[in-house]
Protein backbone atom coordinates (compact mmCIF):
# COMPACT_ATOMS: atom_id res chain seq x y z
CA UNK A 1 0.00 0.00 0.00
CA UNK A 2 2.66 2.51 1.35
CA UNK A 3 4.97 1.37 -1.91
CA UNK A 4 1.97 1.66 -4.52
CA UNK A 5 1.11 4.97 -2.76
CA UNK A 6 4.80 6.20 -3.27
CA UNK A 7 5.07 5.15 -6.92
CA UNK A 8 1.94 7.27 -7.27
CA UNK A 9 3.43 10.75 -5.83
CA UNK A 10 6.72 10.04 -7.85
CA UNK A 11 5.00 9.21 -11.13
CA UNK A 12 2.85 12.30 -9.96
CA UNK A 13 5.77 14.55 -9.66
CA UNK A 14 7.22 13.27 -13.22
CA UNK A 15 4.12 14.24 -15.22
CA UNK A 16 4.02 17.44 -13.43
CA UNK A 17 7.66 18.43 -14.67
CA UNK A 18 6.89 17.70 -17.60
CA UNK A 19 3.40 19.25 -17.35
CA UNK A 20 5.13 22.78 -15.96
CA UNK A 21 6.30 24.50 -18.71
CA UNK A 22 4.69 27.60 -19.65
CA UNK A 23 3.52 30.68 -22.14
CA UNK A 24 3.04 33.94 -22.12
CA UNK A 25 -0.04 34.36 -24.76
CA UNK A 26 -1.99 36.84 -23.55
CA UNK A 27 -1.55 40.90 -22.99
CA UNK A 28 -3.30 42.49 -19.88
CA UNK A 29 -4.60 46.41 -21.17
CA UNK A 30 -6.26 48.21 -18.62
CA UNK A 31 -6.90 44.91 -16.49
CA UNK A 32 -8.40 42.97 -19.11
CA UNK A 33 -6.98 40.33 -20.68
CA UNK A 34 -7.27 40.50 -24.69
CA UNK A 35 -6.60 36.93 -25.18
CA UNK A 36 -4.77 34.09 -26.27
CA UNK A 37 -2.48 35.34 -29.04
CA UNK A 38 -4.87 38.03 -29.67
CA UNK A 39 -2.10 40.98 -29.13
CA UNK A 40 0.81 38.73 -28.37
CA UNK A 41 2.89 36.94 -31.62
CA UNK A 42 1.86 33.45 -31.35
CA UNK A 43 5.23 31.73 -30.23
CA UNK A 44 6.73 28.39 -31.84
CA UNK A 45 6.36 26.26 -28.41
CA UNK A 46 2.25 27.65 -28.23
CA UNK A 47 1.74 23.62 -27.76
CA UNK A 48 5.09 22.02 -26.47
CA UNK A 49 5.82 25.28 -24.38
CA UNK A 50 9.36 24.27 -24.60
CA UNK A 51 11.45 27.22 -23.70
CA UNK A 52 14.42 28.54 -25.25
CA UNK A 53 17.99 27.74 -23.93
CA UNK A 54 20.22 29.08 -27.03
CA UNK A 55 20.99 32.66 -26.15
CA UNK A 56 22.10 33.22 -29.84
CA UNK A 57 19.10 31.96 -31.37
CA UNK A 58 17.06 34.43 -33.70
CA UNK A 59 14.57 32.84 -31.04
CA UNK A 60 15.59 34.62 -28.12
CA UNK A 61 13.78 37.61 -29.85
CA UNK A 62 9.76 36.60 -29.69
CA UNK A 63 9.93 33.14 -30.55
CA UNK A 64 8.48 32.64 -33.75
CA UNK A 65 10.96 31.14 -36.31
CA UNK A 66 8.29 28.70 -37.40
CA UNK A 67 5.18 30.71 -36.83
CA UNK A 68 6.08 33.74 -38.52
CA UNK A 69 3.26 35.39 -36.33
CA UNK A 70 2.15 38.61 -36.21
CA UNK A 71 -0.40 39.95 -33.82
CA UNK A 72 -2.82 42.96 -33.52
CA UNK A 73 -1.77 45.78 -31.99
CA UNK A 74 -3.23 47.31 -28.49
CA UNK A 75 -3.21 50.59 -27.63
CA UNK A 76 -2.05 52.17 -24.22
CA UNK A 77 -1.49 55.13 -22.40
CA UNK A 78 2.08 56.28 -22.16
CA UNK A 79 2.23 56.34 -18.05
CA UNK A 80 0.13 53.29 -17.55
CA UNK A 81 -0.12 49.61 -16.40
CA UNK A 82 -0.17 46.57 -18.58
CA UNK A 83 1.14 42.84 -18.11
CA UNK A 84 1.57 39.56 -19.58
CA UNK A 85 -0.81 36.53 -18.41
CA UNK A 86 1.18 33.13 -18.13
CA UNK A 87 -0.93 30.02 -19.29
CA UNK A 88 -0.10 28.64 -16.02
CA UNK A 89 1.93 29.36 -12.72
CA UNK A 90 5.52 30.11 -13.27
CA UNK A 91 6.53 27.34 -12.00
CA UNK A 92 10.43 27.23 -12.11
CA UNK A 93 12.50 29.47 -9.68
CA UNK A 94 13.81 32.28 -11.64
CA UNK A 95 13.70 35.94 -12.90
CA UNK A 96 12.11 37.70 -15.19
CA UNK A 97 13.20 41.05 -17.31
CA UNK A 98 10.66 43.29 -19.49
CA UNK A 99 11.91 44.90 -23.08
CA UNK A 100 10.69 46.77 -25.18
CA UNK A 101 11.74 48.00 -28.82
CA UNK A 102 10.36 51.17 -31.02
CA UNK A 103 9.38 49.89 -34.63
CA UNK A 104 11.04 52.24 -36.96
CA UNK A 105 8.38 52.88 -39.67
CA UNK A 106 5.87 53.40 -36.73
CA UNK A 107 4.31 49.89 -37.61
CA UNK A 108 5.09 47.05 -35.16
CA UNK A 109 3.15 44.65 -37.18
CA UNK A 110 5.87 44.29 -39.78
CA UNK A 111 8.84 45.09 -37.19
CA UNK A 112 11.32 41.91 -36.57
CA UNK A 113 13.32 43.18 -33.75
CA UNK A 114 16.31 43.35 -34.94
CA UNK A 115 19.05 45.89 -34.49
CA UNK A 116 20.59 47.78 -30.96
CA UNK A 117 16.76 48.81 -30.56
CA UNK A 118 15.67 47.14 -27.21
CA UNK A 119 15.74 48.83 -23.83
CA UNK A 120 14.45 47.41 -20.51
CA UNK A 121 11.24 48.45 -18.89
CA UNK A 122 10.80 46.30 -15.57
CA UNK A 123 12.27 43.45 -14.15
CA UNK A 124 11.91 40.89 -10.70
CA UNK A 125 14.93 39.75 -9.45
CA UNK A 126 15.81 37.23 -6.98
CA UNK A 127 16.24 38.18 -3.56
CA UNK A 128 19.86 36.60 -1.62
CA UNK A 129 19.96 37.54 1.58
CA UNK A 130 23.20 35.34 2.45
CA UNK A 131 21.17 32.20 4.14
CA UNK A 132 18.52 32.13 0.89
CA UNK A 133 17.67 32.65 -2.26
CA UNK A 134 14.34 33.29 -3.05
CA UNK A 135 12.15 34.07 -6.85
CA UNK A 136 9.10 36.10 -5.94
CA UNK A 137 8.14 35.29 -9.80
CA UNK A 138 7.88 31.48 -8.83
CA UNK A 139 4.44 30.45 -8.82
CA UNK A 140 2.87 33.78 -10.10
CA UNK A 141 0.51 34.03 -13.41
CA UNK A 142 0.96 37.52 -14.63
CA UNK A 143 3.61 39.94 -14.82
CA UNK A 144 2.75 43.59 -14.41
CA UNK A 145 4.66 46.30 -15.42
CA UNK A 146 4.16 50.20 -16.20
CA UNK A 147 4.75 51.91 -19.48
CA UNK A 148 7.17 54.70 -18.80
CA UNK A 149 5.55 57.76 -18.64
CA UNK A 150 8.29 59.68 -20.52
CA UNK A 151 8.38 57.30 -23.61
CA UNK A 152 7.74 58.19 -26.76
CA UNK A 153 4.21 58.07 -28.34
CA UNK A 154 4.32 55.13 -31.12
CA UNK A 155 4.34 51.33 -32.12
CA UNK A 156 6.46 48.70 -29.91
CA UNK A 157 7.57 45.54 -29.32
CA UNK A 158 7.48 44.44 -25.52
CA UNK A 159 9.04 41.47 -24.97
CA UNK A 160 8.23 39.29 -21.87
CA UNK A 161 11.04 36.96 -20.46
CA UNK A 162 11.66 34.44 -17.53
CA UNK A 163 14.61 33.11 -17.25
CA UNK A 164 13.95 29.58 -14.83
CA UNK A 165 17.23 28.65 -13.17
CA UNK A 166 16.24 25.63 -11.79
CA UNK A 167 18.76 23.55 -14.57
CA UNK A 168 21.11 26.59 -14.82
CA UNK A 169 24.35 25.36 -13.54
CA UNK A 170 25.73 24.26 -16.42
CA UNK A 171 25.82 25.96 -19.99
CA UNK A 172 23.02 26.58 -21.83
CA UNK A 173 20.71 25.05 -19.04
CA UNK A 174 19.00 28.08 -18.25
CA UNK A 175 15.63 28.28 -19.86
CA UNK A 176 13.70 31.44 -21.40
CA UNK A 177 10.14 31.90 -21.70
CA UNK A 178 9.87 34.41 -24.11
CA UNK A 179 6.63 36.51 -25.60
CA UNK A 180 6.43 39.64 -27.51
CA UNK A 181 3.20 42.01 -27.95
CA UNK A 182 2.34 44.74 -30.02
CA UNK A 183 1.42 47.54 -28.15
CA UNK A 184 0.78 51.46 -29.73
CA UNK A 185 1.98 53.97 -26.81
CA UNK A 186 -0.24 56.85 -26.81
CA UNK A 187 0.13 60.06 -24.47
CA UNK A 188 3.95 59.88 -24.57
CA UNK A 189 7.01 61.87 -24.08
CA UNK A 190 10.29 63.36 -25.05
CA UNK A 191 12.07 60.57 -22.88
CA UNK A 192 15.41 58.63 -24.67
CA UNK A 193 15.03 54.83 -23.63
CA UNK A 194 18.20 53.05 -22.85
CA UNK A 195 20.73 51.49 -22.68
CA UNK A 196 20.19 49.81 -25.95
CA UNK A 197 20.51 46.49 -26.56
CA UNK A 198 20.38 43.14 -29.61
CA UNK A 199 18.19 40.95 -28.93
CA UNK A 200 19.95 37.93 -29.22
CA UNK A 201 23.43 39.25 -28.58
CA UNK A 202 22.20 40.98 -24.99
CA UNK A 203 23.23 37.37 -23.01
CA UNK A 204 26.45 35.40 -23.80
CA UNK A 205 25.09 32.71 -21.32
CA UNK A 206 27.99 33.12 -18.93
CA UNK A 207 26.57 35.93 -17.54
CA UNK A 208 26.69 35.39 -13.44
CA UNK A 209 22.49 35.59 -13.19
CA UNK A 210 22.54 32.60 -16.28
CA UNK A 211 24.76 30.02 -15.27
CA UNK A 212 24.40 29.65 -12.03
CA UNK A 213 24.24 26.66 -9.40
CA UNK A 214 21.17 28.28 -7.32
CA UNK A 215 20.81 24.93 -4.62
CA UNK A 216 24.79 24.57 -3.86
CA UNK A 217 26.15 26.50 -2.36
CA UNK A 218 23.30 28.66 -1.84
CA UNK A 219 24.23 31.98 -4.12
CA UNK A 220 24.55 35.40 -1.17
CA UNK A 221 24.36 37.47 -4.21
CA UNK A 222 22.44 37.41 -7.61
CA UNK A 223 23.03 39.82 -10.45
CA UNK A 224 20.33 40.50 -12.62
CA UNK A 225 20.77 39.76 -16.27
CA UNK A 226 20.64 42.45 -18.85
CA UNK A 227 20.91 46.00 -18.79
CA UNK A 228 19.54 48.72 -16.02
CA UNK A 229 16.07 49.30 -16.47
CA UNK A 230 14.95 52.55 -17.91
CA UNK A 231 11.87 53.80 -16.53
CA UNK A 232 11.47 57.20 -18.14
C1 LIG B 1 -2.38 54.38 -32.33
O1 LIG B 1 -2.85 55.48 -31.57
C2 LIG B 1 -3.10 56.63 -32.36
C3 LIG B 1 -3.44 57.77 -31.40
O2 LIG B 1 -4.57 57.46 -30.63
C4 LIG B 1 -4.22 56.32 -33.34
O3 LIG B 1 -4.45 57.45 -34.16
C5 LIG B 1 -3.83 55.16 -34.21
O4 LIG B 1 -4.90 54.77 -35.04
C6 LIG B 1 -3.43 53.97 -33.33
N1 LIG B 1 -2.95 52.90 -34.18
C7 LIG B 1 -3.27 51.62 -33.97
C8 LIG B 1 -2.66 50.63 -34.90
O5 LIG B 1 -3.99 51.25 -33.06
CU1 LIG C 1 9.45 23.62 -17.52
Amino acid sequence: MFSKKLSFAVLLSLATSVLSHYTFPDLLVGGTNTGDWVNVRKTNNFNSQAPVTDVTSTDLRCYTSQTNAKASTATVAAGSTIGFQADGPIYHPGVINVYMAKAPNGDASSFDGSGNVWFKVYQMTAVANGQTITFPSASMTTVNFQIPKNLPSGQYLVRVEQIALHAASTFGGAQFYISCGQINVTGGGSGTPGPLVAIPGVYTGNEPGILINIYYPIPTTYIQPGPAVWSG
